[in-house]
């Protein structure tokens, strides 16, 4: 038996950072973001192994298996017959760009799939949500928000792909794995960080500003929130102790390019997550010369252009 699942990484918009329950992985905060479309990681299982095992982008990848196989025991439970996974990428893995939301998204899709469990979108969205707090949104297409609910989170797509098109530019400064997880970044920050309260306190209002800018299709409005909330997110890092700092100086470039390009009348804003890369999210029409300011920028390696996409699902 064997099936393929595909999932897309997704951009946070209103960024989940920080966990009420790290037992069972549960979310400080609600979050919004926006499902990619071309960019993706398919995950096989195949079930004649004689064993787990794991290969990420054609490398043997047993240091990754533990966290997989717990994700792929949720859901086909802890009797389930042995599960070779190959998982390919057409992105770099581990450097802020969302690979781990697509990684378990994929997992959760193909899991069920191979040992035949019906699970409805919302109980698929619950268990990659176990493995990572930002694969739930994975599970769903277009603009996703994703709300606490008591034991559990509720995610649903609150806008789809077609009916406003954005185009994300994601320009990558590093494809270094970055120097500490989120998870256990998010941790050190609930602890340490003197802005963590205030964080989590506020994020109803960019919630709330965020998913009516959506609604109306407000640009200007998403863009002054998701520009906010972002910076806040990593205030809360830097004042965090230790200090984390994903950035770099390339970083700091894109964030001055893009701030010129909205001077200019372009309408294009940032964020950016637990690592160096850029994402400039911009209408469409100004997606090419985004593109062509991001890539002149020194220290940018690669530039990647997506629009937005859909939720996981089995391929074939
Ligand atoms: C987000 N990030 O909302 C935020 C913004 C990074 C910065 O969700 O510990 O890999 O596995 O639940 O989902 C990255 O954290 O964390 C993340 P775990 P996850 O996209």
């Amino acid at each position: 038996m064997h099936v393929t699942a595909r999932a897309h990484p997704n951009i946070a918009l209103v960024k989940y950072w920080g966990k009420r329950d790290s037992e069972r992985n549960l979310p400080a905060v609600g979050s919004i973001s926006i499902t990619l479309g071309d960019l993706w990681t398919d995950m096989h299982i195949e079930t004649d192994a004689q064993a787990d095992e794991l290969s990420v982008n054609d490398e043997p990848r047993p240091d990754l298996l533990p966290r997989i196989a717990a994700c792929l025991d949720t859901v086909a439970g802890d009797d389930r017959r042995p599960m070779s996974v190959t998982s390919k990428s057409n992105f770099p893995v581990a450097a802020g760009l969302a690979s781990s939301a697509s990684s378990f998204a994929a997992a959760v899709v193909a899991a069920a799939g191979v040992s035949g469990q019906e699970l409805c979108r919302e109980e698929l969205a619950n268990l990659a949500g176990r493995a990572s707090g930002s694969a739930a949104r994975s599970l769903y297409e277009g603009f996703v928000e994703l709300e606490n609910a008591p034991d559990r989170v509720h995610v649903r797509s609150i806008r789809d792909t077609s009916s406003w098109p954005l185009s994300v530019v994601v320009a990558i400064t590093s494809t270094l794995p970055k120097s500490v997880g989120s998870g256990e970044a998010m941790e050190v920050s609930r602890r340490t960080s003197p802005f963590y309260e205030r964080w989590v306190d506020a994020q109803a209002d960019d919630l709330e500003r965020a998913r009516t800018a959506i609604l109306a299709r407000d640009f200007d409005a998403l863009a002054e929130v998701a520009e906010h909330n972002c910076l806040k997110m990593h205030s809360v890092m830097w004042a965090s102790r230790p200090p984390m700092v994903y950035w770099n100086a390339a970083t700091l470039d894109c964030m001055q390019v893009v701030r010129q390009l909205q001077s200019d009348g372009v309408s294009v804003f940032f964020t950016i997550d637990a690592g160096p890369q850029v994402k400039a999210i911009c209408l469409p029409e100004y997606a090419d010369q985004v593109r062509d300011a991001m890539a002149a920028i020194d220290g940018v390696e690669q530039v990647m252009t997506s629009g937005l996409g859909e939720g996981a699902h089995l391929l074939g």
